[in-house]
Parts: C-alpha cells; sequence; structure tokens
C-alpha cells in the first residue's frame, strides 16, 4: 500500500462531516518539550475564528511525542496525527501532512514552538483578500527578528542571500516555518528533501506569486536542533543548483482548454 493511500484512508477514518476551512500541518520530530504547548496555543488562536484541523506527522521520534500526541488528541478534536512509518525527513513530513489535510488552504508551522500560531489569523486575512482567494499565492513568513543564535542568524543571511540572487525568489527569509498556500497548489510542486527551503522559487517556477509577511519569531523551548551550520549549507548548495535546474526545465503551456 503506498503512503498516499494510507494516509487519505487515515484522514477519511479521523474524518468529521464537513472539512475544515484551513489545515495547520506541523512536522515533529523528538519535540516531546514544545509540541503540547503549540497545540494548546494553535487551538487558542484560532477557536471561534476560522474552523481547523492540525496535522501533526511525526517523523518516527524517539522520544515522547508519538505518547503526548495521543494524550492531547483525546482532549482537542481538531487534532489528527498521523506517523511516518520510517524516518523521512522535515520536508516529506510537510508533504505527507499537506497529503492528510482535508482544508482547501494549509499552514505549516515548525513543531519546536519557534513560530507563534497567534500570526495565523492575519495570515488569513491577507489569504482571503487577494484576488481568487489567494489561489495561486504563498504567503511566506518573514522572521524579523530572529531569535536564533549569532552564527546560525549570520549562516541564514549569507543562504539567503546567495539564493535569492540565484533563483531571484525575491524572498528574504525561505527557511521560516510558517508558509501558508492552497493545498492544490502545493501539491503541483515538485517533491524532494529539503524542498521546504526552496518554496517560492517553486512557487514562482509555476507561474504563482509570492509574499513575504512579518512574523514572530522566538527561542527554541527545549529539544534540540535538528541541522548543523555547516551540514545545512552544504545539503543546501546542492539543493540550489537543483533548482536552479528545476527552473531552467519547466515549460509553461498555459493551462489546457477543450478542443
Ligand atoms: N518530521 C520531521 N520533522 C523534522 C525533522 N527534522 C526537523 N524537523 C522538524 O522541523 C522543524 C524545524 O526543525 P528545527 O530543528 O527546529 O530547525 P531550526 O529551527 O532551524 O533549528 P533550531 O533553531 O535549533 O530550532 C521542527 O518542527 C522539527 O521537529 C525530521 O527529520 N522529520
Ligand atoms: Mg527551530
Amino acid at each position: 500500500m503506498s503512503d498516499v493511500t494510507t494516509l487519505a484512508e487515515t484522514a477519511v477514518s479521523a474524518g468529521t462531516d464537513l472539512p475544515p476551512e484551513l489545515s495547520v500541518v506541523i512536522p515533529v520530530h523528538n519535540e516531546a518539550a514544545n509540541i503540547g504547548a503549540l497545540l494548546d496555543e494553535v487551538c487558542a488562536a484560532l477557536r471561534g475564528r476560522i474552523s481547523f484541523e492540525i496535522v501533526v506527522v511525526d517523523d518516527c521520534s524517539s522520544d515522547q511525542t508519538p505518547a503526548i500526541l495521543r494524550q492531547c488528541r483525546a482532549a482537542m478534536p481538531e487534532l489528527r496525527p498521523v506517523r511516518h512509518r520510517r524516518n523521512a525527513g522535515q520536508s516529506m513530513a510537510v508533504l505527507s501532512g499537506v497529503r492528510a489535510a482535508r482544508g482547501p488552504v494549509i499552514v505549516t508551522l515548525d513543531g519546536d514552538g519557534q513560530n507563534d500560531p497567534a500570526d495565523i489569523p492575519a495570515l488569513w486575512q491577507v489569504l482571503q483578500s487577494a484576488p481568487d482567494g489567494g489561489a495561486g499565492l504563498l504567503l511566506a513568513g518573514h522572521r524579523v527578528k530572529r531569535r536564533d543564535s549569532a552564527i546560525k542568524r549570520l549562516s541564514s543571511r549569507i543562504a539567503n542571500g546567495v539564493r535569492s540572487r540565484l533563483l531571484g525568489d525575491s524572498t528574504p527569509d525561505t527557511g521560516c516555518g510558517v508558509k501558508m498556500l492552497h493545498r492544490e497548489f502545493f501539491l503541483r510542486l515538485p517533491a524532494f528533501d529539503h524542498m521546504h527551503r526552496f518554496l517560492p522559487a517553486l512557487v514562482l517556477r509555476m507561474g504563482g506569486t509570492v509574499r513575504s509577511v512579518p512574523v514572530n519569531h522566538r527561542p527554541r523551548g527545549g529539544g534540540s536542533s535538528h541541522y548543523g551550520t555547516w551540514g545545512r549549507l552544504r545539503v543546501g548548495l546542492v539543493d540550489l543548483l537543483g533548482v536552479m535546474w528545476l527552473k531552467r526545465r519547466w515549460r509553461d503551456c498555459g493551462g489546457i482548454e477543450p478542443l
């Protein structure tokens, strides 16, 4: 059975009557120290404002994350946790969450609490007031005041500078975990490990538009970072070449029409 089938079945079995307006997708790996509080914050930010679900994708955590998610699910009807059978990384977890989502609009958040769910309603308003309900629009969070170490801020600034120059994506902060876009549009993007850092370029390649929106950023609550500075830069370079190739090899047919 394919992953897609499995997740689609999970969606149906966990589903309630009407699909929500918004699916909050959160990839997690060993975030036991953070995920419970983050889920409470999402509910506090959205209940009574937007109908929503929270799809948390656990990527084979070895800590208490799955147990905490099971516990939260009992008290949180909006929560639909799913689990990868094998560890596959942050991008694949986001993709699995988007596939499993039932809402037409997705917002992604990091699972370590660095992103602030209180930003979601403002992003929602921006998307709703865009032409076409924001069908081809990516809202990319911009962490104006980063709460990371100096070395991380510096390496991120260099990476963003090189990336935006080579890809022309005019996005100051592609690595921010806060992204909002239509589910159907996300699923048209090419999928690969670490694609989550290149969403603006991938969206522009498909004829979409990108708008950066300032968002809050907070220090990591507990647990530990998943990425080392050099590892991230090295992989980022290979991915950058890959995305440049993808951009060059795309040809736009302008859509299809009946003959
Ligand atoms: N599903 C899944 N999620 C991951 C994996 N690696 C990281 N994540 C999640 O992706 C998000 C971002 O990872 P972080 O480790 O916070 O990366 P970061 O924000 O650059 O690093 P810190 O500033 O140290 O937190 C968090 O929600 C992680 O749990 C993974 O292998 N699988
Ligand atoms: Mg983080």
